[in-house]
């Protein structure tokens, strides 16, 4: 019998060594040394605009998206290359993205806020703080009203809870969820900040999750260090939306390592204190730790993960940088629908 586990609102059950586990923790170092290169790379002066990184965060991306099916939809806000690398997009258009380039995911139209990516069920990418929670509302209600069996996942952080679009969202989907019309898993990747600004200088109740139930819509909160209480809570909350189109919440209370984007480099909010606290609670050592336990993982399995994650990374780079600028006449393409057959299958 599996041993029990208590999270911050919930008992799980603690899964036993599958494979799968590797391949998360594989794809959370992945996603760090991205991250890290992304970083180095706009320092550089390679990538332009805007950067926001995900470290820290990776558990709560892979733990929900690894629990999704083809089919099924993921929308989040800017801090978004974890989330298109966990859905499976290509590393290498990605990177590309963010350099400008045109074999980017988003021909380098896009840049690193705005990755989209249909073919792998991601619906961006968007800069506006909440602006995406209604799309993902409509998503969900177009895959309800043409009986698709897919459902949304919109992930967005604790800032983006201040906007009037996520009042008007939530509402909505709480009204249309009782016909079993709105099947959204909402993910509040609460990490503590809205840009220089805590959760208890922005919301007045820093209860997050209480805020979604006064829109008639079930929360649970989750340690969002921990990808096994996270998948966890993901596969019985996936199952249950599937049948019932109702829609769902979960608060990931998570950390980010680095600044709120690479223009944030003294951080006068917090302490160097604070941020090396947090990183004791490192997502990727929880779930190294935890496999040492249950699945005999050594030194080497990590070591060869860690080569493995540098060179795809590495290969990222060099084809981003070696790519082509977009051609000036893709100005005039993407800006407008087309008549005839969309990409967009929602
Ligand atoms: C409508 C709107 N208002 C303000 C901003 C500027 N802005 C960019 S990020 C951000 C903070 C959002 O914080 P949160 O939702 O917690 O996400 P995090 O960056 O922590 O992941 C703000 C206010 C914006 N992009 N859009
Ligand atoms: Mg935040």
């Amino acid at each position: 019998m599996a041993k029990q586990k208590s999270t911050a609102s919930a008992t799980i059950e603690e899964p036993a060594c599958a494979p799968e586990w590797s391949d998360i923790l594989r794809q959370m170092i992945f996603i760090r040394r991205f991250e890290e290169a992304t970083e180095r790379e706009f320092r550089k002066g390679k990538i332009g605009g805007y950067l926001h990184v995900y470290s820290g965060q990776e558990a709560v991306a892979s733990g929900i998206i690894t629990a999704l099916d083809k089919g099924d939809a993921v929308f989040t806000g800017y801090r978004d290359h974890a989330h298109a690398l966990s859905l499976g997009s290509d590393p290498k258009g990605v990177m590309a993205e963010l350099f400008g380039k045109g074999t980017g995911i988003s021909k380098g139209k896009g840049g690193s806020m705005h990755l989209f990516d249909v073919e792998h069920g991601f619906y961006g990418g968007y800069g506006i703080v909440g602006g995406h929670l209604p799309l993902a509302v409509g998503a969900a209600y177009a895959m309800r009203y043409k009986q698709q069996n897919g459902f949304v996942v919109c992930f967005f952080g604790d800032g983006a809870m201040n906007i009037g679009s996520f009042h008007e969202a939530m509402n909505m989907c709480g009204l249309w969820g009782k016909e079993g019309m709105c099947p959204v898993l909402f993910v509040i990747e609460n990490n503590g900040y809205a840009m220089g600004t805590s959760v208890e200088r922005h919301s007045a109740l820093t209860d997050l999750a209480a805020r979604v139930r006064a829109y008639n819509i079930s929360t649970e909160k989750v340690d969002g260090q921990d990808v096994f209480a996270l998948r966890g809570v993901a596969d019985r909350v996936v199952r249950q939306m599937r049948e019932t189109g109702k829609p769902y919440c979960i608060e990931a209370v998570t950390y980010r390592f680095s600044g709120h984007g690479a223009a944030d480099i003294l951080q006068p909010y917090r302490t160097k204190d604070e941020v090396e606290q947090h990183k004791h609670r490192d997502p990727i050592a929880i779930l190294q730790n935890r496999l040492r336990e249950i699945c005999g993982l050594g030194d080497e399995d990590i070591k060869q993960m860690e080569d493995e994650a540098a060179e795809r990374v590495a290969e990222a780079v060099k084809f981003a940088e070696e790519s082509p600028q977009p051609d000036p006449r893709e100005l005039f393409t993407d800006v407008v629908a087309e008549h005839g057959p969309q990409p967009v299958n929602i």
